[in-house]
Order: structure tokens, then sequence, then C-alpha cells
């Protein structure tokens, strides 16, 4: 479900709506959902979120997306900006990390998530989405960011991130239960060191393996 490939249809759910992936897979993926109903299961240890109602949806379209929206064709696109990564994610869906596998392979040198959060130019109106960056201890919300969004908006998030947090989120909501071009986009996704709450010291060992 986590691929740069084009899968071009739309994807319903069958089964559970989480599917928890195997670390043989990617160990530092620890799952991803369909966001059929709420409260909704958003890690493999079972932290539930309530949702509201308007962002659930029977399917998503394509997969969850490495270094693309789901305007397929470009890099992307998030604001009208152009960026070299990022995650795109059609609406109604999610996808979650697993910080400890992180912080395993890679050190604990970071303390806050950073992205460019927003949508592409993909319009179907005054259709919204709502994106969110959820942070969770194994069986309870720590930390949430949600905004909605129209085509073509974007804003910088930055969210703190502390030695409580095992798992990151990242998911869009249909808004409104209607899904049409609701491609929710977060440009530039990084784990980052903020020192002396200044954003200046982007520490370059980030999350990209988290979008292999
Ligand atoms: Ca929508």
């Amino acid at each position: 479900m986590f691929r740069k490939k084009f899968h071009g249809s739309w994807l319903l759910n069958t089964g559970e709506a989480f599917q928890a992936i195997d670390d043989a897979v990617s160990p530092f993926i620890d799952g991803v959902f369909i966001l059929v109903g709420t409260p909704a299961t958003i890690s493999s240890t079972g932290v539930l979120f309530e949702f509201p109602a308007g962002d659930t949806h029977p399917s998503t379209h394509n997969y969850i997306l490495k270094d693309r929206t789901h305007d397929i064709c470009r890099e992307p696109i998030c604001g009208g900006e152009a960026f070299e990564t990022g995650i795109g994610i059609h609406a109604s869906a999610g996808i979650t990390f697993d910080l400890d596998a992180i912080r395993a392979d890679e050190g604990n040198n970071w303390n806050h998530f950073s992205a460019r959060v927003g949508r592409d130019s993909c319009s179907c109106g005054e259709n919204r989405v709502n994106n969110y960056v959820i942070l969770s201890a194994t069986d309870h919300v720590l930390a949430v960011y949600r905004r909605d969004f129209l085509p073509n908006e974007a804003e910088g998030v930055l969210l703190p991130i502390n030695e409580d947090a095992k798992f990151l989120t990242l998911a869009t909501g249909a808004f409104e239960n209607d899904i049409c071009c609701d491609h929710g986009v977060f440009a530039n996704a990084k784990l980052i060191t903020v020192k002396d709450n200044q954003a200046d010291d982007e520490d370059e060992d980030d999350d990209d393996k988290e979008e292999d």
C-alpha cells in the first residue's frame, strides 16, 4: 500500500481496516489503514483515535505513495510548491510509523516531526480533506495536529516528539465523506532536531528510511 508505483484504482477495505506490516517488509512502518469507521485503530498495539464521522469512507484511491502525490505523474506539489520528497495519502487512509524502530536504527537524536502539510492542485471544488499528524504511546494518543485543506492549500507543521511517543501516524480524512480529489500531502516529511526552540538545525538524520 506504500509505493511510488501507481495502482490506479479504488481500494476498498476488506477484512480488518488496520493492516499491520511485518518487520520483514518494513521495520519502520507499523501499519496502514483505511478509515472506514470511527474510532479507528491506528497502531498494531490497538491505539484508537476518534476521527470525525465525516472523515470516514469505505475506500481510498491508489496506494500510500512515496515521493508522489495522487497527481501521480509529478513530483510532490503541496500548496502550489514543488518538493523532492513527501508522502501522498488519498482519503480516507493513513500510515503509522514505529518510532522505536527508527530510534533503534538511527539513534534518538531528533525531537520534532517537520513537514509541509496540505493538498496538491487536484480539485473537486470546495471538497476538503482533514490532514492529521498523530503521536501515540502504546495504548493512547499523546498529541494531534489536524487541519482541513482545500486544493493548493498548505502550511508548515512542527510537532515536538518526546520519548513517550512510540508511533507517528499520518492520515487524510474525507472531511465530509466525499473523497473526490482528496489528495493529502505531507511534503518534505522529516524527523529533525530543534535546539533552543529554533528550527534552524535540521539534522540530516531524517526519516527517509520510513519512506522506503
Ligand atoms: Ca473530502
